[in-house]
């Protein structure tokens, strides 16, 4: 059974010129372009002989028939959308695998004991809606009726633009699959950071993935005139709002521990009247706190809202409202698929390395509904999220290698080890 490098790096060529004009990558789920991308990934998922869908959570699958189908579901996959100016590889790296060792099996005229499935995550990247992960949280039932209700700032419901993305968004009530539907999940990803990189290891095999937190913050205080406002009168916003993005950095500093893994980030602002001769009279943050320990997850935030409440809406008369706008668990991959990736890189001579992700992924969310495994490839100084990013074609071919062997593993073990994997 032979990949085809040719193929792999056609479709990431492809799909890479499905992109905003000058603004290299940004392809923004539930956009016309991201659309147009999808349409071409069906169609080259129907070349490559899969039946294709799309799920009620928006998710594109295609599918390959297995041999004995009561084994269940082996799937592989990741997301084909980006941040703004974001990277090549991010996301499409994952699809394009999973489709070229689904196709090279096709090829082999092998036919797979369980079904193989292709996976293309709807908005696996944050939103405009205020969500991530839209389409792997609706698989595995963690999309609620009221994350529907979100909007974008044109005013669409997520709801919607789920239903506009090809899914059916009132049938969201719960997992859409069934207990043990899924044998198994495998998603490979570029690593997106700088450890296999520094170390010079050619694949990392991922133990577990930090839980995520996003919360949008809104300052208010009074808008004026900046040239008649005396400072002693002001209540600015943004004043408040930097001070608060100041004590969320200091704060996640002084959490660094050798054994626990924290990082807190601000990475959204917005200020009205947003005008050069205006005192802010409102400024909007989302502070987003990452860990594999829930419990530093969840008592993140408080103590500085306490603060502020007590420090800088006192001083500067200023208001706050935290909004909570989505979360996901710290999540365990499964010891028999880690060890399936581990043996594979190691039987095809490559080096690796277990490692924490400090990314999210979709495989944290699939992660509830099967035993599930990520594996890495190194990306150029650990760049991701910027045009920068960068991978060789060696480390993808490399990648594509360990993750078709640790697929065909999975398929030949019986399905008894694959429940043991949960
Ligand atoms: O934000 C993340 O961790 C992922 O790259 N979407
Ligand atoms: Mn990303
Ligand atoms: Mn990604």
């Amino acid at each position: 059974m032979e990949l085809s490098e040719n193929r792999l790096q056609r479709r990431l060529d492809k799909l890479s010129e499905f992109t905003l004009p000058g603004r290299p990558w940004t392809r923004r789920a539930f956009t016309d372009l991201y659309a147009s991308a999808r349409d071409w990934l069906r169609q080259e998922m129907e070349a490559a002989g899969l039946e294709t869908r799309i799920d009620a959570g928006g998710n594109l699958i295609g599918a390959l028939a297995g041999a004995e189908p009561g084994l269940g579901v082996l799937a592989g996959g990741s997301h084909i959308d980006t941040v703004v100016d974001g990277g090549r590889y991010d996301g499409i790296l994952g699809v394009v695998t999973a489709l070229e060792a689904v196709q090279a099996i096709v090829e082999s005229g092998e036919k797979p004991r369980h079904t193989l499935e292709v996976i293309d995550f709807l908005s696996e990247e944050p939103s405009d809606y205020g969500v991530s992960c839209i389409g792997s949280r609706a698989m595995s039932g963690n999309l609620p009726a009221d994350l529907l209700e979100y909007t974008n700032p044109a005013g669409e419901r997520l709801g919607d633009a789920i239903r506009r993305a090809g899914g059916t968004p009132g049938k969201l009530n719960g997992a859409l699959r069934g207990d043990a539907e899924l044998a198994g999940f495998l998603e490979l990803h570029i690593e997106q950071g700088r450890v296999l990189e520094s170390t010079e290891t050619q694949i990392g095999v991922v133990t577990n993935i930090v839980g995520i937190r996003r919360y949008e913050i809104v300052v208010t205080g009074r808008a004026d005139h900046s040239g008649t406002t005396p400072m002693n009168l002001r209540q600015d916003a943004l004043v408040g709002a930097s001070r608060i993005v100041e004590r969320v950095n200091a704060q996640a500093k002084a959490c660094q521990s050798s054994n626990k893994y924290l990082v807190a980030t601000v990475g959204k602002i917005s200020i009205r009247p947003d005008a050069a001769n205006a005192v802010p009279g409102e400024a909007r943050i989302t502070v987003e706190v990452r860990s594999d320990d829930q419990q530093r997850l969840d008592s993140f935030l408080k103590p500085i809202i306490d603060w502020a409440q007590e420090t800088v809406c006192q001083q500067d008369q200023l208001r706050i409202e935290v909004h909570p706008l989505s979360a996901s668990q710290p999540t365990d991959c499964a010891g028999p698929i880690i060890d399936t990736l581990a043996d594979s890189a190691a039987a095809l001579g490559l080096s690796s390395m277990k490692m924490p992700s400090g990314a999210g992924h979709d495989a944290a969310h699939i992660a509830r509904l099967c035993p599930t495994g990520m594996l890495f490839v190194p990306c150029l100084d650990g760049r991701s999220h910027c045009p920068e990013e960068d991978i060789t074609m060696q480390d993808a071919i490399n990648g594509a290698r360990v993750f078709t062997r640790a697929l065909l593993s999975l398929d030949c073990m019986s399905p008894q080890d694959a429940m043991q994997a949960k």
